[in-house]
Formats: structure tokens, sequence, C-alpha cells
């Protein structure tokens, strides 16, 4: 048998999917997994492809053309310098079987610190490696992802045609580019899923006033079925209107309102935090998301505190349809601040690391394939590129004039649902960056009085030159 061009180790849902897409764009695909019953059910499922299963390591790196081309799916959960996962088990399995200049790629969720790891340590080997980001979950898998991968360009090259022949296309443009080296790649997918974690959350905040307002699940799947069909279409708002739709077939209830309000998360919010955290990078929208989630978590406690902790009885009245509009528009506007912010992030770590960064190409390849997609990312695409130097995405034109437009009913709708006791910490989280992005003048002023008076760390003043600094003898007030 001839060798294959291509091999995959991992055989769960994401790897399964991957394999059967590029075997669909014409390349043989060996395939290898540590349980050896999934490898012979795989094959045996599928006896009219090019597909070659290996019961061992040895055979599988045999059975592939140099340089060998082979993508890790397995579980990665490797989230310190010193942590070691499945990824690490099966890289070190590979090295005493592969050739100089063979690639390995981990097309896993890996933490983008645990990709720089393993670059550094498999250059030492001779070995090339890319970290790749893949997002789309099983169906992008199947019939095309976007794809984020990272390493050296002349690695990139070489994955290329495989890669661009197995990604979604948006606008005639395969969702995947080289995003930059070392772990750049994996870096994107995490900020990609924070921005993710903001969507979903900004979506449930705008569904949480329409149930406060009485709107039924059948009212709600024809609100989101509209937006899509407008400038929010996007694979999110899409899905949001097919799970109003769903009944339950046990109760014939709206299956939504059966499900338990406690959200789960497997940490590239939170890695998204942190990475903000330590760039100094406001993303108050993310951030808000998954303390959100957390908050959905705690279940019994807000089921105890509820009990005392008083609040408003939410009673919102009025005409239906201009309420929509509003939420609309409060939901659009949070939605470009948490893009905002999140590309500010993408752009500061990128000069930071040194990874030459185009926010153009990334936004690009966000256009399809990925659970982000969205009509909106044209626009983004379209605002870098004119612009590639964007100091913030707000600040494009097409993107003031829209919030221009919407942050009258964006603040309208903040009012609302606190002054109903009902939570938006996501819409009011994205209006406080907003107005404080805008403000001229902000009371920091009295905070660095207050850092002088009990530091001595100084401050600046108006009426001097920038640079200088003043330090005031405060009264004594201990005593
Ligand atoms: P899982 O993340 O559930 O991983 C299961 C695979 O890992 C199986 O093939 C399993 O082999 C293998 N594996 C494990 Br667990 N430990 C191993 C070890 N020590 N040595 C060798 N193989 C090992 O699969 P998935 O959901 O398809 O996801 C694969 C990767 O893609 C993950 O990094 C995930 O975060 C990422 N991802 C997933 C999605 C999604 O929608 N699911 C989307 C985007 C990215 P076994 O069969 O022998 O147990």
């Amino acid at each position: 048998m001839s060798k294959s061009d291509f091999g995959l180790i991992g055989l769960a849902v994401m790897g399964q999917n991957l394999v059967l897409n590029v075997e669909s764009r014409g390349f043989q695909v060996s395939v290898f997994n540590r349980t050896t019953a999934t490898t012979d059910e795989f094959i045996a499922a599928h006896p009219d492809k090019k597909l070659v299963g290996a019961h061992t390591l040895e055979d599988f790196v045999q059975s592939l053309a140099t340089p060998r081309k082979i993508q890790i799916m397995v579980k990665s959960s490797a989230v310190a310098d010193t942590d070691r996962d499945a990824v690490d088990a099966v890289i070190e399995q590979l090295i005493p079987l592969l050739d100089q200049g063979d690639i390995i790629i981990d097309g896993g969720n890996s933490y983008y610190k645990a990709t720089e790891r393993r670059d550094a340590y498999l250059a030492e080997k001779g070995l090339r490696f890319i970290g790749a980001g893949v997002s789309g979950g099983e169906e992008g898998a199947r019939k095309g992802p976007a794809i984020m991968p990272g390493g050296p360009t002349s690695t990139w090259e070489v994955m290329k045609p495989i890669f661009e022949s197995i990604a979604a296309t948006a606008e005639g443009e395969p969702c995947v580019t080289h995003i930059g080296t070392g772990g750049a790649g994996h870096y994107v997918k995490m900020i990609h899923n924070g921005i993710e974690y903001g969507d979903m959350q900004l979506i449930c905040e705008a569904y949480n006033i329409f149930k406060h307002a009485g709107f039924t699940p059948a009212e709600l799947g024809q609100i989101f079925t509209d937006w899509n069909n407008g400038d929010l279409e996007s694979y999110l708002i899409q899905i949001t209107a097919e799970i109003f739709k769903q009944n339950d077939p046990e109760t014939g209830k709206a299956l939504v309102d059966l499900i338990l309000d406690t959200a789960g998360q497997k940490g590239t919010g939170k890695w998204t935090i942190l990475n903000a955290v330590e760039n100094t990078v406001v993303i108050s929208t993310i951030n808000a998301a998954v303390e959100a989630r957390i908050l959905s978590s705690m279940k019994d406690k807000r089921v105890a505190a509820s009990a005392e902790l008083q609040g408003p009885t939410a009673s919102i009245t009025g005409e239906k349809a201009a309420l929509v509009k509003k939420v609309h528009d409060a939901l659009f506007a949070s939605k470009i601040i948490s893009y905002a912010q999140g590309l500010d992030l993408i752009k500061t770590m990128g000069a930071e690391k040194n990874w030459g960064l185009d926010l153009g190409k990334i936004a690009a390849i966000w256009r399809g394939g990925c659970i982000i997609r969205a009509r909106f990312l044209n626009d983004i695409t379209d605002a870098y590129r004119s612009n590639p130097e964007l100091s913030n995405l707000m600040l494009a034109p097409f993107f003031t004039k829209l919030l221009n437009e919407f942050q009258q009913n964006w603040r309208e709708v903040v009012s609302l649902a606190t002054l109903n006791g009902i939570p938006v910490p996501a819409f009011s989280a994205s209006l406080g960056y907003y107005d404080s992005y805008r403000a001229a003048v902000l009371p920091a002023n009295l905070l660095q009085a207050q850092r002088d008076f009990f530091g001595a760390h100084t401050y600046e003043r108006t009426d001097k030159p920038r640079g200088q600094f003043f330090h005031t003898n405060w009264p004594d007030v201990i005593g």
C-alpha cells in the first residue's frame, strides 16, 4: 500500500471528523488511537475511504510519507510549565520513531504556554511543531473548521495545502492563516474562546430581559430568527433560535425551560482573563461572562440568598417591538465592545511576544467554520484591512457610527434591567468600558490624591506639563 499523506492520533469526536474531512479532500490518512478497538471500529465504519488503521505507533509512523505530518487530537490539560498531559505522553512516544524534519501538529485546545514549551523541546530534537487551534466543534471538524496554526513559517508552508483544503471558507478565502510563531496559534484560539464566552453571555442577558417581560419561547425563537436575518447574523444567534423552538419530547414543554441554570466551563475563559491581567488590558465583557458562569454554578447559594436579599419584582410592560429593538441595540453595542477588548488583548500580547500578528487576517479566518462566526466579522476584517494600526475597534468609522447610534438604547436597557432587578453584568460592564474609554476626564485625580496621601506616590497636575511629579504634605489623621 502507498504511504499516507497525513496521520492523526486520537480518534475521539474531533479526531474522527477531521480524518474524514482530510480524506474527503483526496488525501490518504493513517490513524492511531490508544484504545485500538476504537481504531478498528472507525476503519470498519468507513470501508470505502482511503484510511490506514494502525495498532502500534511504530506501524502508524511507518505508514506515513516523509516528511511525516502527524496531527495529535487527544485530551489536553496542561496549564502550568511543569504540567505534563496526554499531548506530552504522545509526543514522548513519537520522538524515537520519527526522522529529522517530520512535523507534529497539536490540534487540541492546548494552553499556549505548553505549546511554547513543546515547540522549543521538539526544535532541540530536530523535529518541527505546529500548535494549531481548531474551532467549529464536531460539525466544523467534518465540514470545515477555522484553523489557527502557530509555528515557523517554513513549517506552515508545508502544511498549508492540507490545512487550506480542510478549512471552512468565507468570502472565497480559506478560514486558516499562519497566525505567528511559537504559541501564537493556540493563544489566538484561547482569546477566540474568551470572546465566545462573551457572545454567549450577552445573548443570555438579552434572553433574561425578554423572559421577565413575558415573552414565550415561541416568540423568542422568532426574535432570534429575525436577528439572524439581520446585522446580528451569526452561528450563536442561529443556534439560539433553534434552541427556543425545541420542545421536550417527554413533557411537550419548551426544552430550554427544563434545563438547569448552572453553566460549566473548561478553562479557556479563565486563561484569557489571567492573560489580560498579565498584559494590563481591560476585557471587562469577557470577565463578566466568566464570572456569570461561576455565579450560575453556585445554584444552592443563590436559592438560599433569594429568600433573604431583597430586590424589585420585575415588571416590564410596554410595546414588545420597541423593547426588541432596544435589546438588539444593547446586544450589538456590547458585542462590539467585547471584540474591541479581545482584539486589544491580542494586539498587546502579539507586540509583547513579537509574533507579528495581523488582526485583519485573524478576524477574516473567524468569519467561517468557528463558533463565533458572524456577519459583523466582515466589518471587523474591513476595519483592520483599511487601518492595520487601528488603536481600538470602537474607533473604526463603521463601529463608531454604530455605537453612537446604539448608545441611548443600550443605556435604557441597562437601566431597565437594573431597575427591575435583572442581572446584566456583561451589558453593563461593556457600557462601563464604553463610557470610561470616551471620558476625557475620569475621577482618577482623587485616586492619585489618595495614593499620595497614604503612600507618597506623587501626582501630576493639570496646570503643569506632563512628567512633573508633586507631593503634598497631607494632614496627619492618625491619633
Ligand atoms: P477528548 O478531549 O475527549 O480526548 C479523547 C482522546 O484522547 C481519545 O482519543 C483518547 O484515547 C485520547 N487520550 C487520552 Br484522554 N489520554 C491519552 C493518552 N495518555 N495517550 C494517548 N491518547 C490519549 O477528545 P475531543 O473532544 O475529540 O477533543 C480532542 C482535542 O480537541 C482536545 O484538546 C479538545 O479540547 C479539542 N477540541 C475539542 C472540541 C470539541 O468540540 N470537542 C472543539 C475544539 C477543540 P482513548 O480512546 O484511548 O481514551
